[in-house]
Formats: structure tokens, C-alpha cells, sequence
């Protein structure tokens, strides 16, 4: 068990459970012969062998525990059916128990081969998480339309802030050698409803939109195609000049705007379903429209005409900054973004991180979720954990999604939730779209660690329906990945779903903010003040001096608070109806402010860095306790991980109370253990060859 099976392992269920499951999945009757239907049947084939234990009949006439998967053009068994499809477009299906000449059956259902597909792997999951499948009607249709995945893979192969490995594309073989990897990719994402994956690094090479770096992706694209998975490349805005020998890459140049034209017309004769592109542009150093005077729609919308004819789209960043702007960095996106509601050209979205500043261990929702009602914005979550100790450490994410996606913005009144922004439904955007930011690597496991492999699953899962909740996520995971022993379930469970707010805890407690060393971003730095941009430095962000520590955003400092809607804007600018999760965030506090635990602030930060490192030695304890539910090999790394993640949380707190002291001056309080060193030897340590930078 070394992980690759990820939660398709498929593996013999009880014996209970299997004699009640086997007469109902007897057989499997596919419709249709196309590729994504030898998938479907080839799917269900492995899953009802293994899970049940012994071969399953397929392309029976259709008896009693018949499966009929397909769509009523291909199956006039299922036409006859009469099923309701109507509204479910080419993604959703149905799944349901019928009985056709007294017999028993389920039907597994859709308008277009993708959606039988997807609903195969829901059947599946129903017996892998011991659902019932008796009286079976569920439909399911995904809310959100692109659901991609984000590579920050890079053309030699190493990943920005990647912590599984090489990137999983090897390109240097490509477009002749097909790694059976890339099947299984497409496989893995297929099961959790991702239908787009982003190959190449946001930080673009332009040589990525030449011929043979085309061929390679075409070569990719041709695998992902009956998984209904899409291809789609980031461009880097200089494109034109670096390989189109122009002069220039103004968009509003005619030459310009013809050499985008034809270079889409060339990407498309050769992947004809080609997502579109994805840009960084005008951000930390890379080029943009603006390097000509001109604005973000102009860029995007010159993109977007290329792309238009063949039906692409242009996913537009809004992770924008520039240290020229002496303004806070938090405020950047929504003062460049906001004044262009409206004007981007109907196949761009813009794609907007769950938060203001970087895929912190916590943040609030981005101001500019809601403050876009006509232009269509996309949500770009992290699944790696840049800022969330790599791949040794154990945070589940599905919570900070979770978070993220229900936060109110009140844009429209109370439940005008960032999921409804997402969406669609709250704007009625024409576009809807989640990106995650891949974690797969080369590494046998996929993701870096057992665990991580959950962050993936649970992007999909909420990428297709924003609603869910990280819990019920969590258990399906784990169940599929794990064990369906009770007692594994609930322990693992629990431990996933504290596992963020420990990280939180030892890392960035109370709304605290990008303190982590330079560059890999790996352990603490708070004290670093000597980068060449201000807004890079982690004493730009908690502002620790004499009297306190915190960001003033209220109206009294940067006044981000007004970005967002009126009710949301008052409640984060007050100090006594912020969260205290956000405090730190939004305002400067004195050390002596009383807290709700009635401790003083200075008491309090100490106090949660210790919860954290304690909460990493309870989910060390919860997992030694779990071990006779898992096998020996995956056991092992994850308690070899916990016990970095225990050394490198103590880091942390150690580090920064030795830091904060300093500029506080107040004693710790009565039974917290002072630093194991000084602070001259936290500051010491370097690791100049961390990965992922
Ligand atoms: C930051 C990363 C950097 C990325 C950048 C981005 O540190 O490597 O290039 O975001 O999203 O989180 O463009």
C-alpha cells in the first residue's frame, strides 16, 4: 500500500456486505461503445470485481441486479425509461432503482457519455462507503461549469511549490511516450467530477506555446479527452516578442492582436477542444497589458477574441501587486479589478484567490467576492500547502474551503454567500468556474503524503457542488482511502477536521499573517524586514510594536475594510465584532487587551501557539491509536510525518514567542515553557535548498 490507488483501491469488502450488495450489482450492461463508455463499463468492471469479490457479469440481456449504464440515444432500454434528463445537461445523471419486467435494476443515467461515466463512479462510491443501494434516486448535476485543475508545473520539470516530486509531466518524452500515469491522472480526476486541468506554470515560459510544446499537450489532451477532461495552457503575455519576433505585445497592436489569433487557430487544428488559456499578467514581475498603458480588460479581451471562434475561454488572475503601489497589498486586486466590472468580454472569467493576500493558513474571504456582479469571477483555491508546512504536515483543507465558501459577503443581502458567488446564482454569471492549485506530483503517493491525497479529493468534491461540507467529504475519503471500521471512521474524521486550526494555531494565530521565512516559505521568519519589496516581509504584515501587534485595515489605517459590502465592512472594522479568528487581520490591539477567554492578548497568542503544537501531539496519540486499521506501510509515514510536523510546530511557537517577546516585553505567562534556544538561533537557520521555489 504505498498510496497510488489513492481512493479508487477498490479492495474486497466484508463478507456481509458483499452478499448483500451482489444481488443487486449482478451484472453490468453498458450501452454505447465510445471511448468514454469503455471507461464507464471498464470502471465499474474493476470496481464490483474487487470490491465484491468475484466477477461480475457484463453485457448480460439485462436480468435481475442489472447495472444499465448509458443515455437513451444509445439504450432504448433506458429511453424507454422516460427519465427525466431534461434540465441535467452533458455532466449530471441519474441514478436510479427500477424494476423493468418485475426485474430489478439500477439505472445509471445521462444525456452524454461524461455524465454515465460520473455517475459510475458515484455507484461505486456507494458501495465503497457501505451506502445502500437498494431503493437508489439520486441526481446530481455539478453546480460550477470549469473545474480545473491548476499545475505550477514548469518546462524542466520542477514544480513551483510542488512537495510531491517532479511534475507528473514528463515532458522531455512527450508527445511519443505516453506514461500509463497520465491515465490513471485523468481516472482519479474524472472520479471526483474535475473536467479541466491547466498543464503549465502561471510563472509561463512562453516556449510552452510553441509547436512541439504543443504536440505535447495535444498528446495529453488526446488521453484526457473521454475522461472529459480538457487541456488549457497559461500564456505569458510577452509571448508575441519572445517567440513571434514582434516588437511588441500591446493588445491593442493589430499585429499583436494577429498573432494570437493564429496562434489559437494553431492550438486548436491540433487539441480542437482546447480550454483556453489562463494569465498572470502585471504581477509580481510578470508582463501585462499594462506594461503599454493599457488595463486587465484589454488584455484579456484581445485573449479572449483569439479563442472566442473556437469556443475557449480566458481565465484572468486577479492575484495583482506591485510594491510601486504604496497602498496595502490586501487592497490591490479589488482596486484594479472593481473599476472594470463589466467590460471583460463575455468568455473571460476572472479567477480570484479564496483570499486578499496569499493562500495564508487562514484569511479572510477576498473583498472582491460580490463586488463583481457583472463581470463572472472564478474561485482559485491552494490543494498544495505552500503556506501550510509542505507535504509533511497534516492539514486537511476541506475546512478552510468550507470557510471560504460560506462566508457571507452580504453583497446582495444576508446569505449572499461566496458558494452563491461561485455559483453563478447570486449574479447569474454566464461563466462559472473553481481552480485549484495542483499538489500531484511524480511521487508514488500523488499529492507528497497520505493525507494530502485528501485535499485533492476534496476540491473535486466541492468544485462540483460548492454547498458541501468538509465533514461529510472527510468521511467519504477516508472511507474509500482507509478503513469503514467505525472505529477508525470517526477518530480519523475528527482528526482531519482539527487538523487546519492546529496549523493554524502554531503558525498564525488570531489573524496574524505571511510570517514565514523568505522565498520557500518553509518555518518561521517573523522578523524578516530586509526584503527589497516591503510588502514581502512579514513585519509589514503583523506591524508588532511597543503598544501591540496587528494590520490596522479599519477606516483609522489601510481602510480595507471598505471593500467589502456595508454590514461585513462594519462588523470586521469593529474590535468588538471582529472574530477573533481575524482580529489581527483588521486591527492593531494592544497586548493588554482582554480576550473572550479573559486573558490578555500577549497571554493569548502565547497560549495558542502552545494549543497548536499540543494539537499536533494529540493527533499523534489519535493516530498510534488507529493503527490496527491500517496497514503497516501507510501507518508508518503518516506517524513518521506527525512527528515532523510535531518537531516543526514547536518550531514555530518557539521561534515566534522568542520574536514577539522581544517587542512586547511581557513575561509568559505562569506554566509556558520558554523557547528551547534564543532568538539570534531561530534567525540563524537556513535552508537554501527547500523545495517548491
Ligand atoms: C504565491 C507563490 C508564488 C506564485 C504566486 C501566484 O508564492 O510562487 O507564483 O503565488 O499565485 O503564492 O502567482
Amino acid at each position: 500500500e504505498d498510496g497510488y490507488d489513492l481512493w479508487l483501491r477498490y479492495r474486497p469488502i466484508e463478507a456481509e456486505w458483499q452478499a448483500r450488495y451482489r444481488p443487486v450489482a449482478a451484472s453490468i450492461v453498458v450501452a454505447g461503445d465510445s471511448p468514454t463508455m469503455r471507461i464507464a463499463s471498464a470502471e465499474l468492471k474493476r470496481g464490483l470485481d474487487g470490491l465484491l469479490g468475484g466477477a461480475v457479469a457484463e453485457d448480460q440481456p439485462a436480468g435481475a441486479g442489472a447495472i444499465l449504464v448509458g443515455t437513451p440515444e444509445e439504450s432504448p432500454m433506458i429511453d424507454a425509461l422516460g427519465l427525466p434528463l431534461e434540465s441535467m445537461g452533458r455532466e449530471g445523471y441519474l441514478i436510479r432503482s427500477i424494476r423493468i419486467g418485475g426485474k430489478p435494476m439500477t439505472v445509471i443515467a445521462a444525456n452524454d457519455d461524461v455524465g454515465a461515466l460520473y455517475g459510475a463512479f458515484h455507484f461505486l462510491r456507494l458501495i465503497q462507503t457501505r451506502q445502500p443501494i437498494e431503493a437508489l434516486d439520486i441526481r446530481s448535476t455539478p453546480k460550477v461549469q470549469l473545474r480545473l485543475l491548476n499545475h505550477w508545473d514548469n518546462l524542466d520539470r520542477s514544480v513551483e511549490r510542488g512537495y510531491a516530486g517532479q511534475s507528473i509531466w514528463d515532458w522531455w518524452k512527450l508527445p511519443d511516450f505516453k506514461d500509463p500515469r497520465y491515465t490513471d491522472y485523468a481516472r482519479a480526476n474524472a472520479s471526483i467530477g474535475i473536467n479541466g486541468t491547466v498543464l503549465n506554470n502561471v510563472n509561463a515560459k512562453a516556449d510552452s506555446l510553441t509547436a512541439p510544446w504543443i504536440g505535447k499537450a495535444a498528446a495529453l489532451a488526446d488521453i484526457f479527452r473521454p475522461y472529459g477532461i480538457r487541456v488549457y495552457l497559461s500564456a505569458r503575455f510577452s509571448a508575441p516578442i519572445e517567440i513571434g519576433g514582434l516588437k511588441t505585445a500591446d493588445p491593442l497592436d493589430p499585429q499583436v492582436r494577429a498573432w494570437w489569433k493564429a496562434k489559437a487557430d494553431e492550438i486548436y487544428r491540433a487539441i480542437p477542444d482546447f480550454g483556453g488559456f489562463l494569465v498572470k499578467a502585471n504581477s509580481e514581475g510578470q508582463p501585462g497589458p499594462q506594461d503599454y498603458k493599457r488595463t486587465h480588460a484589454d488584455g484579456a479581451n484581445m485573449l479572449a477574441e483569439a479563442v472566442a471562434p473556437h469556443g475557449g475561454v480566458v481565465m484572468w488572475r486577479a492575484f495583482v501587486y506591485s510594491h510601486e503601489t504604496p497602498d496595502d497589498r490586501a487592497k490591490q486586486a479589488y482596486n484594479e479589478f472593481k473599476p472594470f466590472d463589466g467590460r471583460f468580454a463575455d468568455n473571460v472569467i476572472v479567477q480570484v484567490k479564496n483570499g486578499a493576500i496569499d493562500f495564508q493558513p487562514r484569511e479572510p474571504f477576498h473583498p472582491l467576492f460580490g463586488a463583481m456582479p457583472k463581470t463572472p469571477l472564478m474561485m482559485e483555491f491552494q490543494i498544495t500547502k505552500e503556506y501550510l508546512g509542505f507535504a509533511t504536515h497534516l492539514a486537511y483543507l476541506g475546512t478552510l474551503f468550507e470557510e471560504t465558501l460560506a462566508a457571507d459577503t452580504r453583497a446582495k443581502g444576508e446569505g449572499s454567500t461566496v458558494a452563491k458567488v461561485i455559483d453563478g446564482s447570486l449574479h447569474g454569471y454566464r461563466l462559472t468556474g473553481m481552480a485549484g492549485v495542483a499538489n500531484i506530483g511524480s511521487d508514488r503517493n500523488w499529492s507528497g503524503s497520505h493525507f494530502d491525497q485528501a485535499n485533492w479529493y476534496a476540491f473535486g468534491r466541492m468544485a462540483w457542488n460548492p454547498d458541501m461540507k468538509a465533514r461529510p467529504i472527510a468521511e467519504e475519503w477516508a472511507r474509500m482511502t482507509f478503513s469503514n471500521q467505525q472505529g477508525f471512521v470517526s477518530p480519523a474524521v475528527d482528526m482531519m477536521m482539527g487538523s487546519r486550526e492546529i496549523v493554524v494555531d502554531y503558525m498564525t494565530p488570531l489573524g496574524l499573517h505571511h510570517l514565514m521565512a523568505s522565498g520557500h516559505h518553509y518555518g518561521p521568519g517573523p522578523w524578516v524586514d530586509d526584503l527589497e519589496r516591503a510588502d514581502w516581509n512579514p513585519v509589514y504584515y503583523h506591524r508588532a510594536d511597543a503598544a501591540g501587534i496587528g494590520f490596522d485595515r479599519t477606516k483609522a489605517g489601510s481602510d480595507a475594510v471598505s471593500q467589502y459590502a456595508p454590514p461585513v465592512a462594519r462588523m470586521f472594522g469593529d474590535i468588538d465584532t471582529v472574530p477573533e479568528r481575524d482580529l489581527l487581520w483588521f486591527h492593531h490591539v494592544g497586548w493588554d487587551r482582554r480576550m473572550a477567554s479573559g486573558r490578555t492578548l500577549w497571554d493569548e497568542l502565547v497560549a495558542r501557539y502552545g494549543r497548536g503544537v499540543r494539537g499536533v501531539e494529540s493527533m499523534q496519540r489519535d493516530w498510534t491509536r488507529l493503527a490496527p486499521f491500517v496497514d503497516a506501510e501507510r501507518h508508518r509515514e503518516v506517524a513518521t510525518f506527525l512527528a515532523i510536523q510535531r518537531h516543526e510546530a514547536k518550531w514555530w511557537r518557539d521561534a515566534s514567542i522568542a520574536y514577539f517577546q522581544t517587542i512586547s516585553k511581557r513575561p509568559l505567562p505562569a506554566g509556558e515553557a520558554p523557547p528551547e534556544h534564543p532568538l539570534s538561533w531561530y534567525r540563524a537557520l537556513n535552508f537554501p535548498f527547500a523545495p517548491g521555489h
